[in-house]
């Protein structure tokens, strides 16, 4: 039995808040758990291992860390590398051989492809950023016996946007028993016609607020994977993750909804909350008011999109053809709420962003730091 894993991204940090870089690094020690636990022959990893391909020494103490835990166990690690992995500027080398010299992972990116562990064929390539390149990687591969594919391509059927996959599932080559689909953030697997398996474990933590919904039907995690029987045999194997919750409010019920939506969190980690405003038009302060209410009960919050009728306010402007771009600010600020006075410390603010100096004492009297 192994475990196939992808897309940990280790080192993003999602809104510069370093408690969800933390967030990412502690999905990935988790799977590494289960590999350990689940005494498995090895691990897989469909690519995206690191965020970047200049990781900072964070995200390689923390790779290093957890990979050191596997091999002392005794558990080798393979694994190839996705588009953030790859560097974009030539001759700055990838961040996975660094681990790869230390003897902590085994790369298989396409100029070594194969590699045999416990009577498993396993066969990589790295991320193609065309059809024509993916095709030319995978000519010459030949699977034989129990065999994995390891690549990390979007594929057709899961990522349908123009620009965002390079083949479709009919491309993929024939004959593997298992294969291992990084790249495409959504969960799944199925099998084909003839027994074989294909998985996308997807990213261990929600990296993106579009895959709340997924985390939501599927879970985040890896799978383990047995090939010793006559058709291979998938597990999913689920960590804990901070939760996000995509919530709807209108100005009459935002106390309400968040409380409804919080009750489902199950996670020991405080959730993310990401609003959708609608309805009438939200002042901040009353919005930043009745979110100080949940301070205990949510890690942070943020509004995603604002869908309010802003076309109400600006009807209230009524004819703005002979307007100035100061005097509709105004009356934007005054419709959110503000008083003259803040209105018009704001626009001083704008107006005074030529001269750093100025508007910094400028920032600190409107912050009330300084008179
Ligand atoms: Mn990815």
């Amino acid at each position: 039995m192994f475990l196939h894993i992808s897309d940990t991204h280790l080192g993003k940090r999602p809104y510069g808040k370093t408690e969800r870089e933390g967030d990412i690094y502690d999905s990935f020690k988790q799977l590494v758990d289960i590999a350990i636990n689940e005494r498995v022959s090895f691990v897989i990893h469909s690519g995206d291992f690191f965020d970047v391909y200049e990781p900072s020494a964070m995200a390689y103490t923390v790779a290093i860390e957890n990979l050191k835990r596997l091999k002392e166990a005794n558990i080798p690690f393979f694994v190839i590398p996705g588009n953030h992995d790859l560097a974009t500027i030539r001759g700055k080398g990838l961040p996975l051989r660094v681990l790869e010299v230390v003897g902590l992972v085994k790369v298989l990116d396409g100029k070594e492809k194969t590699s045999v562990f416990s009577g498993i064929n396993i066969y990589g390539i790295k991320y193609s950023p065309t059809r024509e390149a993916f095709v030319s990687e995978v000519k010459g591969i030949v699977p034989s016996g129990k065999s994995v594919l390891m690549i990390h391509q979007g594929l057709k059927e899961y990522l349908p946007f123009n620009g965002s996959y390079q083949i479709e599932e009919s491309e993929l080559p024939k004959g593997f028993t298992y294969y291992a689909l990084g790249h495409v953030h959504t969960r799944k697997y199925k099998r084909f016609n003839d027994g074989s398996l294909l998985a996308l474990p997807s990213s261990p933590d929600i990296l993106d607020v579009r895959e709340i919904e997924d985390y939501r039907k599927n879970g985040k995690g890896g799978f383990l994977v047995d090939l010793s029987k006559d058709e291979p045999y998938i597990q999913q194997v689920n960590v804990d993750v901070r939760e996000q919750l995509l919530i709807w409010v209108r100005k009459e019920n935002i106390k309400s909804e968040i409380d409804k939506e919080l009750a489902s969190v199950s996670s020991k980690k405080l959730p993310l909350i990401h609003l959708i405003l609608h309805g009438e038009p939200i002042e901040p302060k009353l919005l930043t008011s009745v979110m100080k209410q949940f301070s205990d009960r949510i890690y942070w919050w943020r509004v995603e999109k604002d869908e309010t009728e802003i076309s109400k306010d600006i009807k209230l402007f009524g004819d703005t053809s002979q307007e100035n771009v100061t005097s509709l600010t105004r009356k934007y600020l005054l419709a959110q709420g503000y008083t003259e006075e803040e209105s018009n410390a704001i626009i001083d603010l704008i107006e005074s962003a030529e001269d750093e100096e100025e508007s910094y004492a400028k920032l600190k009297r409107f912050l009330g730091i300084q008179k």
